[in-house]
């Protein structure tokens, strides 16, 4: 019996947290830009599965936007982090360049986000 209410008491934390961690937080990745390049360089998303992305810079002010995968533009500075949550659409490999003029290697600063089932 007392095994038994463990088991279930357990089971109703697992679904609660699981719930919670659900709805309340979306699996995030810290995203780092500095000149001139993203950290990661390449990320993976699955479609129709949330994701916040936290964009942060070391070095310099630089930013992200993507229509297809519904980014608005977003400034990216250091000292903070700017959450952005993605549901991707549709699988397949988006480059998002760096959307702010931000010096001799902005044209080269890009992240690639894979997007896969
Ligand atoms: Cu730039």
């Amino acid at each position: 019996m007392k095994r038994l209410s463990f088991l279930a008491l357990t089971a109703a934390a697992v679904l609660v947290f699981g719930l919670a961690g659900r709805v309340l937080a979306h699996p995030s990745i810290d995203i780092v830009a500095s000149n001139w390049k993203f950290t990661p360089g390449t990320i993976t998303l699955h479609v129709g599965e949330p994701q916040v992305l936290r964009f942060t810079s070391s070095e310099g002010v630089h930013g992200v936007q993507s229509d297809d995968l519904g980014i608005p533009l977003t400034t990216i500075m250091p000292g903070k982090f700017v959450p952005v949550t993605v549901t991707p659409k549709k699988a397949g490999t988006y480059v998002l360049h760096c959307a702010i003029m931000c010096g001799a290697g902005h044209a080269n600063m890009k992240l690639i986000v894979k997007v896969i089932q």
